[in-house]
This record gives C-alpha cells, sequence and structure tokens, in this order.
C-alpha cells in the first residue's frame, strides 16, 4: 500500500513527543480512575473512531463572492484522494471520503477504486447533485430537480441519483445522500403540497434503485439556494418522507443546517428516539450554512451532540451512524483545517464517554440541575488530548499531525505537479 505520508518521517517525529505524551497520559489516567473511569477503555474506542472527508473538502472553497484557490489544488478526484490520504497517514480516523456526483465523475470507477485502495482510502456515502445544471439537453433545475413541475426534469434528477448509486456501488459505498436546494424564492412561485408530494414520488423511484444493503439519507436545510421555502427544509419533514419511503431511508443531521439558536442536539435524541438517524455532516457555524470547522465555533454543541449519541449508544438505541464532515476551507489549506476538525470531532466524542449517565439520570430525577450541568461540564472542559494523541501513536498515526504536514511543504511540491487552477471564480467549489 502506498503511502501519501512516509511512515519514517511519522516515527521520527513521534520519537520527540511520545515521553511527554506518556506522562500527560499517565497524569489523565490517575484522574479519571479517581472517578473509576478505565482510560484505556475509552482510549481502545477512540482507535476504532472513524469519520469520514467529503472529497470537495480538500479543494479550497468559496462564497458567491468568490473563491480563493490556494497553490498545489487538487484538480480530480484522484489528486482529491492523494490529498485524503495525506490525512489518513497522519490522524488514522479519516480512511473512508464521501464523494459527490457528477463533480467526482470519471470514466472508469474500477481505476479510481483500486487506485484509491493502493493509498487504504474506502468510500463512505455518495452524494448526488441536483442543484448545479450538468448535460447538454436543456433541462435545467433552476425551478428545482426532483420537486421540479416538468416530468422530464424530475426524471433527469432521479437518473442522476441512479448514477450516483451505480458509481458508489462500484467504490463499495453503502449509502446515497439525497439533498436538493429545491423551494421558492418568493410567495405563490411553488405549491407547497404538489412540491411535496412530487420530492415523495422521486425518492419512491430512487428508493427502489437502492441495492438491498443500501440505505438513503435525506438531508434537510432551511434555507438557501431557495430564500422563500424549502422543499426539506427541516427534520420533521426529513422524517415524515422517510417513514413514508421505507426501512432504508435515514436522516441526515448537517449542523449547518438549521436556523440560528436550533438545538440540534434535541434534533438528534428525537432522530434517534425514532430509529430514523442515520448520520450526520459535521460543521460549524456562526450565522447560516457557514461550512466552517467542525469544533471552531460551538465545540460545546458538538460535544453535546455526542452526548445524545453515547447515551443512545450505551441505552443500545443507537444503529449504524455515518459520521461525515462536510465542510468548505475559504481562507485555511483544506488538510490542516480536515486534521483539526477531524481531530475536534474525536475530542467531543472522547470527553462524552466521560460522562456517568447513570448519575446524570438520577441528578435529572431529582431536578439537581446545577449538579448535571457541572457533570457535563466537568467532562466537557477536561483535557483529552492525550487519549485522542496515544490513539493515534499506537494506531502509528502522528501524535502531533499539523506540525509534520507542515514540514512535509507538501502544497509547494505539488504545485510543481499539478496544474494550478486559474482566478477567483465563485461557487462553493
Ligand atoms: C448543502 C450541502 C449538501 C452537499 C453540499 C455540498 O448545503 O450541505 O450536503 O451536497 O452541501
Ligand atoms: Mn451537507
Amino acid at each position: 500500500m502506498f503511502k501519501a505520508v512516509d511512515k519514517e518521517i511519522i516515527n521520527n517525529h513521534n520519537l520527540k513527543l511520545i515521553s511527554d505524551l506518556n506522562s500527560d497520559f499517565d497524569h489523565l489516567r490517575k484522574k479519571l480512575e479517581r472517578n473509576k473511569v478505565n482510560i484505556n477503555d475509552i482510549k481502545n474506542k477512540i482507535k476504532n473512531f472513524q469519520v469520514a472527508v467529503p472529497t470537495w473538502g480538500v479543494g479550497t472553497g468559496g462564497t458567491r463572492f468568490a473563491r480563493f484557490p490556494g497553490i498545489g489544488e487538487p484538480q480530480n478526484i484522484y489528486e482529491k484522494i492523494e490529498d485524503c490520504a495525506v490525512i489518513n497517514d497522519l490522524v488514522g480516523i479519516t480512511q473512508k471520503v464521501s464523494p459527490h456526483f457528477p463533480w467526482d465523475n470519471v470514466s472508469d470507477f474500477k481505476e479510481l477504486k483500486e487506485f484509491s485502495d493502493s493509498f487504504g482510502i474506502g468510500y463512505d456515502v455518495v452524494n448526488s447533485n441536483t442543484f448545479q445544471d450538468q448535460g447538454e439537453d436543456n433541462l435545467s433545475f433552476k425551478y428545482g430537480s426532483l420537486t421540479n413541475a416538468d416530468q422530464s426534469v424530475r426524471e433527469k434528477a432521479i437518473q442522476v441519483n441512479k448514477e450516483a448509486i451505480e458509481a458508489g456501488m462500484t467504490l463499495g459505498s453503502k449509502g446515497l445522500t439525497v439533498w436538493v436546494g429545491d423551494g421558492g424564492n418568493f410567495p405563490g412561485q411553488i405549491s407547497f403540497s404538489k412540491s411535496l408530494e412530487r420530492y415523495i414520488e422521486s425518492m419512491k423511484k430512487i428508493y427502489s434503485n437502492l441495492p438491498e444493503d443500501w440505505k438513503v439519507y435525506l438531508e434537510h436545510k432551511p434555507y438557501e439556494p431557495a430564500f422563500y421555502s424549502t422543499v426539506i427544509s427541516d427534520w420533521g419533514t426529513s422524517y415524515i418522507c422517510a417513514k413514508e419511503l421505507g426501512e432504508k431511508a435515514m436522516c441526515l443531521v448537517d449542523l449547518g443546517h438549521h436556523l440560528p439558536n436550533t438545538n440540534i442536539e434535541m434534533i438528534v435524541s428525537r432522530l434517534i428516539d425514532l430509529n430514523k438517524l442515520g448520520g450526520f455532516h459535521f460543521n460549524d457555524s456562526k450565522f447560516g450554512d457557514d461550512d466552517l470547522d467542525a469544533g471552531s465555533i460551538n465545540p460545546f454543541e458538538l460535544f453535546l451532540i455526542f452526548n445524545e449519541l453515547t447515551l443512545a449508544n450505551k441505552n443500545g438505541k443507537l444503529k449504524e451512524i455515518s459520521y461525515m464532515m462536510d465542510q468548505s476551507h475559504n481562507v485555511t489549506d483544506p488538510i490542516e483545517s480536515l486534521i483539526l476538525s477531524s481531530n475536534e470531532i474525536a475530542l467531543c466524542f472522547t470527553k462524552s464517554l466521560l460522562v456517568d449517565f447513570d448519575l446524570l439520570s438520577e441528578l435529572q430525577d431529582a431536578n439537581d440541575t446545577i449538579g448535571s450541568l457541572q457533570l457535563l461540564k466537568t467532562a466537557f472542559n477536561t483535557d483529552v488530548n492525550p487519549i485522542v494523541s496515544m490513539a493515534r501513536y499506537e494506531n502509528s498515526n502522528a501524535i502531533d499531525p499539523i506540525s509534520i504536514y507542515r514540514s512535509l511543504n507538501y502544497k509547494q511540491n505539488k504545485s510543481k505537479v499539478r496544474t494550478s487552477s486559474k482566478g477567483s471564480s465563485s461557487g462553493i467549489v
């Protein structure tokens, strides 16, 4: 198997850091033992944790105003896989990528699979794109895709999803995420009920094309690109549709797809109890769907979301969940952002494993409000970096991935062999 980052470089770098890490780890071990928490049980759970990288996330993202591509940008899915392999060789918890079609279309998906396998990179849930026009025909998604009033446009959108499933089957994926930006910009523009009817009718055709062991993930979003009404605008609508479609249909929670101050951890708890929580698009935001780095703005919310997941797992209520990042890196090196975000996600998961949920339940039943808040805050305020770093070290990955990455001059070197992408076009990729 090729190594995007030479093992020797990682080992030599770790050698300088391991003795400090051992003493930090040992200090934390003693601290957790006082609460009867076994640090190695937690470390082993982190060694098996995985979160998928979005292929569209390793290129520089942009907004409607501009996109400022960096040097050595990946120009195609092969170069994107190389960059994803760099991330995974350093952090170890991003072995899979989530592709987007037709952005990642190639003529030979078997060849792409072999190339990805050679870097130890697999494929998580695939994404379909019916929010941009594609192909030479005059069937446009301007006025919607799966819900468009024109049957032939709906059929085209269904075909895009069928092709995404085909590609995913060759790549070894087991799921399809369907996000449609369908909606209206003005009152009266679309029929609320007809558009939802057409959505379910179209999704039933996509659902019938799912292989037996696949899932389809419905992704809700309150607005953008539509700015008055969006057909699948919230978790409730998504749940109703997933229920209508059948047991292979699940709801996907993109953290940025909620109006300001929405209690997302409660939505997660609801979808778990309704047996329809299928996966996540992790990111962070301050205002809208900002697609900022996970844990960069509101890490406490990310911790509270993992709290609901860890509690559900403890109670045997958690099904197989697809953890993926969905971020747009407009001003950072995407590789550094994805390294840091994957670490933030692992840290919040680790902190949730420190929570004594039996004690929390007693405190809740006793209405000991401060007691329960303090219990959560104690877990959140515990520095668990030694556990996440030790998990990486024992998985032969990097104790300090960002420092090693910066020592590689990776993008400078790639800029010598990759064609550079011109000027500041606009748009997220
Ligand atoms: C929509 C979304 C969706 C992707 C796109 C790149 O905002 O979150 O998940 O298809 O971003
Ligand atoms: Mn998303």
